[in-house]
């Protein structure tokens, strides 16, 4: 049983400002992802709620004017006066890291980005209220940018009604002075909800959006937990097993595992610790991994499909076809990474292992067919892969895969990663101009042909065939990983910004598409290190027809609008670029390459699960979505200052 938190069990650290002043240091950043990170942050309290036991429902609702409520039915915060003299429910949420500490029970869904608490939200948001439920009463606290608005009286909330429920309610409106966009992002948040209500089978997650022209309402229950999400992760695809379940506590860490293995070359695990989807994975799928790929190769050998002479199956080979979610339970974890995603406690890992070999052992050793099945898989996929390595070596040794760019490359001089940028240029004649009007001392121009190949659905050999992608291979310098062996080594990166620079139509965005697929495939990394980025040139110059006025370039058709509001339209000439190739070199260099004024959007894939429903998307039939996925889903523009 948790033990019963009251005000005196909260240790504190002071002051709210820090929050307003640095935003990026507590959610990650201000864009997007940051103002959808707030929606979490109070829904993942709602779900420690319901972890520690109390809470069955919780209510998500984007509200008409801008807001976002949630709502559980849990204990209620308390709200009793905290030996500061004021109730305990405005030191929670007036200062930072104000928590409970782990007494080793309670699952928090905190740790790194994840457990900065919602005294955060608070401060970051133009308004919040806090009605809390429970002793019979309803309590009442109101904050704006952080700061109490609320009379207490002798210390304790104002109480605005009477109730026989207990739980939380909080409201709030995003800071609009501190968010660039302060519009919620719906498809984020529902597939967040829907991720939480597969992780946690005993609560059901109601979601509204009363915002004019998106409403609807949602109810998220899934009582299968995990095993409908697999089925939901391996929805029309050919299926080779049945979803294979487990789950057991050992030493106060709960595993629950279920994979699937289906008909396709791929291999897609998903991690969680606490709710938290471990992107960078972490010591829990290590663990099962091992555990996996050791389990698959004795059974092969005991049933005679390896031989003495034969070596064992790799962990990719066991892996492919394989569809899998690894849940962890751990109290106090520890999360590493560059998103604060990679899960680092090594004891996790150890009991995953040991569940994982106890189970599986157990399941197979009564179902030969289904071990049978998975090991097939293993034998195709090696099978492929030792081809792939063949053809991959003499792919290798033949000169033709020589280190220079088939001198396509427009160098430059400096050698310093750090300050060098590379240009992707569709075309020559845009190539040409960009050639002319870059800075040649830490800008490289690197010209493609038309179209570059489809990674999406092509083998490996007919990859490395294909001369735009082997030209960028070899000027980016790092190698490249394709799953089975890993040549990928970032600190072999020789650019340190990787710039798209197509025309912005349909053609321009499909070749964006294409190298992010290639690059989302085989450089990962590169987007996780945000050393991809897309260029921004001007759509339209307009042009005063009085003397008087300055030229101005305009970015998109928002700017033209509020031009043309503040211009009357028959005051100057309107160019429309159609593509780079209309610029001349010192146009281009002004308004798209110069780092002072140009504006690039850094590409950030911010989940890789969505990110991989995206590429599908984005390898889908028609483009022109595709353009504005990537604007929209880029983070904040990254202004060269
Ligand atoms: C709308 C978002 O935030 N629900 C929450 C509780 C309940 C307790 C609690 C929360 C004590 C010191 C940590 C109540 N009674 N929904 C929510 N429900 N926090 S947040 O306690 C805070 C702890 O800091 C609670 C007894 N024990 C805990």
């Amino acid at each position: 049983m948790t033990k019963n938190y009251n005000a005196d069990s909260i240790t504190v650290l002071e002051g709210l400002e820090p929050v307003r002043t640095r935003p990026g240091m507590y959610i990650g950043g201000v864009g997007q992802k940051g103002l959808n990170h707030l929606v979490y942050e109070i829904v993942d309290n709602a779900v420690d709620e319901h972890l520690a036991g109390f809470c069955k429902n919780i209510y998500v609702t984007l509200e008409a004017d801008g807001s976002c409520t949630v709502k559980d039915d849990g204990r209620g915060l308390p709200v009793d006066l905290h030996k500061k003299g004021v109730s305990a429910e405005r030191v929670i949420m007036s200062t930072l890291h104000a928590g409970g500490k782990f007494d080793g029970q309670v699952y928090k869904t905190s740790g790194g980005l994840h457990g900065v608490g919602s005294s955060v939200v608070n401060a970051l948001s133009k308004r919040m209220t806090v009605k809390v439920s429970r002793d019979g009463a309803v309590h009442y606290d109101e904050y704006s940018k952080g700061k109490p608005v609320a009379k207490l009286e002798k210390g304790l909330l104002p109480v605005i009604g009477k109730t026989k429920s207990t739980g939380t309610e909080i409201n709030f409106l995003p800071d609009d002075s501190i968010f660039e966009k302060t519009v919620f992002k719906e498809e984020w948040i529902k597939s967040r909800l829907h991720e939480t209500a597969y992780l946690n089978p005993e609560l059901t997650i109601y979601y509204e959006d009363k915002r004019k022209g998106s409403e609807e309402s949602i109810v998220y229950h899934e009582p299968e937990g995990i095993k409908a999400y697999i089925g939901e992760l391996t929805k029309g695809r050919g299926k080779i097993t049945e979803p294979i379940w487990f789950k057991d506590v050992m030493e106060n860490t709960e595993v629950e595992v279920c994979f699937q293995f289906v008909d396709a070359f791929e291999e897609n695990l998903h991690g969680f610790c606490n709710n938290i989807f471990t992107q960078e994975g972490g010591t829990h799928i290590v663990g099962f991994k091992s555990k996996f790929t050791q389990l698959i190769n004795s059974y092969a050998r005991q049933l005679g499909i390896l031989k003495d002479k034969d070596e064992n199956f790799t962990g990719a080979d066991t892996r492919n076809g394989m569809t899998c979610v690894v849940a962890v339970k751990y109290p106090d974890p520890i999360f590493e990474g560059q998103t604060k995603t990679k899960l680092a406690s090594a004891e996790a890992g150890k009991i995953v292992s040991a569940v994982t070999g106890e189970k599986l052992e157990y399941f197979f050793d009564r179902n030969v067919d289904v071990i049978k099945a998975i090991i097939g898989c293993a034998e195709k996929s090696a099978k492929i892969r030792k081809q792939e390595e063949k053809a991959k070596t003499n792919m290798l040794s033949k000169s033709k895969f020589s280190f220079d760019s088939n001198g396509k490359l427009i160098a430059c001089s400096s050698k310093d990663p750090e300050k060098c940028e590379i240009f992707i240029v569709e075309g020559n004649s845009a190539g040409g101009s960009a050639g002319n009007g870059r800075d040649n001392r830490y800008q490289a121009i690197l010209p493609i042909r038309g179209k570059i190949l489809n990674v999406e659905k092509a083998s490996i050999d007919k990859v490395l065939a294909n001369a735009e992608i082997k030209t960028m291979i070899n000027t980016f310098g790092c190698g490249f990983s394709e799953g089975y062996g890993n040549d990928f080594d970032i600190s072999k990166l020789k650019y340190n910004k990787i710039i798209l620079m197509t025309d912005a139509d349909v053609d321009g965005s499909h070749i964006d598409t294409l190298l992010l697929t290639f690059f989302y495939r085989f450089m990962p990394e590169l987007i996780y290190n945000g050393h991809v980025y897309v260029s921004m040139p001007p759509l339209y110059l307009v042009t005063p027809k009085s003397k008087r006025g300055e030229a101005r370039y305009l970015y998109d058709d928002r700017e033209l609008a509020r031009y043309t509001k503040d211009h009357n339209p028959s005051g100057f000439d309107l160019k429309r670029f159609k593509g780079l190739g209309e610029m001349d070199a010192s146009e281009l260099w002004e308004t798209t390459m110069n780092p002072e004024n140009r504006v690039l959007k850094r590409v950030e894939i911010e989940d890789a699960r969505l990110a991989s429903e995206v590429t599908e998307m984005l390898m889908g039939s028609d483009v022109a979505p595709r353009r504005s996925f990537i604007y929209e889903h880029a983070d904040e523009a990254e202004l060269d200052l």
